[in-house]
């Protein structure tokens, strides 16, 4: 008999937590869009079109966040992958097309692969490539949105976790939703040598922050306005597009970008049982994008209960990448 070298193909499995609400979601919608000072949750920017001039917006010369993280990570990939150790699972959240966690692949080796995104559906396609080209990682998606709650199931390994959450997403809670989601992280990591490397983007100049939430080709605001085309679907809502214009602004004293949609003209928007006046001027608030100094984001990491916190940044201080153990 003749001995044979196997390499082992583990299937991927998939584990769908997050279930939509549609009463919840419309009783959301309401909530805001009724408000003296109305405003939309961001995470209905994201619907397929949305996601795809997301796609463009990072690709866009005045949005820095994304390149200049790719810089830091690929500049300091060794110090990182030396720092950070062995990985048992590398626990990605909000992966997307997970290409992002992909390129740590070959400096950290992990034994295990954890993409989280709202839905398994959407990971499915990224999650096949990725096993055709490494059939021998583990890999378990999870769809689940780990904003509200981050179960792990018992299957992803427990020991050397390391989770990851690029592109400075945090920066879309406000300072204290993120020291709760940094907290379930915290938790999540578990007692075994579990770290969490982080993207956070950084105060700067008014100018460039505001030309990243604004740009020159309007991909911004139609991303922004895509958001209305999305309401009018989920509640079946009569916003006409021409009534509205993007508008971003940073508000230094909270130290955020904020994007709006704001009315050219008084401008009445129904739904089924329900209608909403908005007068000239007036906006709907869809989005924060928070900006950190990197001693007030290490001072949020160690109030999760994170600590030996390190950062790596670019030559011009706009981006900070962090790895703090748990
Ligand atoms: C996903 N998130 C980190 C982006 C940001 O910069 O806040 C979303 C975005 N909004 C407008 N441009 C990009």
């Amino acid at each position: 008999m003749s001995a044979t070298l196997e390499t082992v193909d583990t299937a991927p499995r998939y584990y769908q937590t997050f279930h939509p609400d549609t009463h919840a979601v419309r009783a959301e919608l309401e909530q805001g869009l009724c408000a003296p000072n109305a405003w939309v949750p961001p995470k209905f920017l994201y619907d397929p079109l949305g996601s795809c001039l997301f796609g463009a917006i990072t690709q866009l010369p005045e949005y820095y966040p994304t390149r200049t993280e790719q810089a830091i990570m690929a500049r300091y990939a060794d110090e990182i992958a030396q720092r950070v150790g062995g990985v048992g699972a590398l626990i990605d959240l909000g992966a997307g097309d997970c290409v992002k966690a992909e390129r740590l692949f070959g400096r950290l080796c992990p034994r295990q692969y954890v993409p989280v995104d709202i839905s398994t559906e959407y990971l499915r396609g990224a999650v096949a490539r990725l096993h055709a080209g490494y059939p021998g990682l583990d890999i378990v998606a999870l769809g689940q949105d780990f904003s509200h709650t981050l179960s792990l199931p018992e299957d992803v390994l427990d020991d050397g976790r390391l989770f990851f959450y690029p592109g400075s997403s945090i920066g879309n809670w406000s300072p204290e939703q993120a020291l709760g989601m940094l907290r379930q992280v915290r938790e999540a990591c578990g007692e075994r040598g579990g770290s969490l490397l982080i993207g956070v983007d950084r105060v700067k100049d008014e100018r460039t922050l505001v030309r990243a939430y604004d740009d020159a080709l309007q991909v911004t605001a139609a991303f922004n306005r895509n958001l209305l085309l999305h309401l009018n679907r989920v509640l079946r809502a009569d916003f006409a597009l021409a009534d509205w214009r993007h508008l971003a602004c940073f508000d230094a004293a909270r130290s955020r970008v904020e994007m709006h949609l704001q009315a050219n003209a008084p401008v009445t928007v129904n739904w089924p049982g329900h209608s909403r006046e908005f007068s000239a001027g007036e906006t709907i608030h869809t989005e924060c994008s928070y900006k950190y100094e990197p001693t007030d984001f290490a001072a949020l990491l160690d109030a999760a209960g994170f600590n030996d916190i390190a950062h790596w940044t670019d030559a011009q201080g706009w981006f900070s990448v962090f790895h703090a153990r748990a």
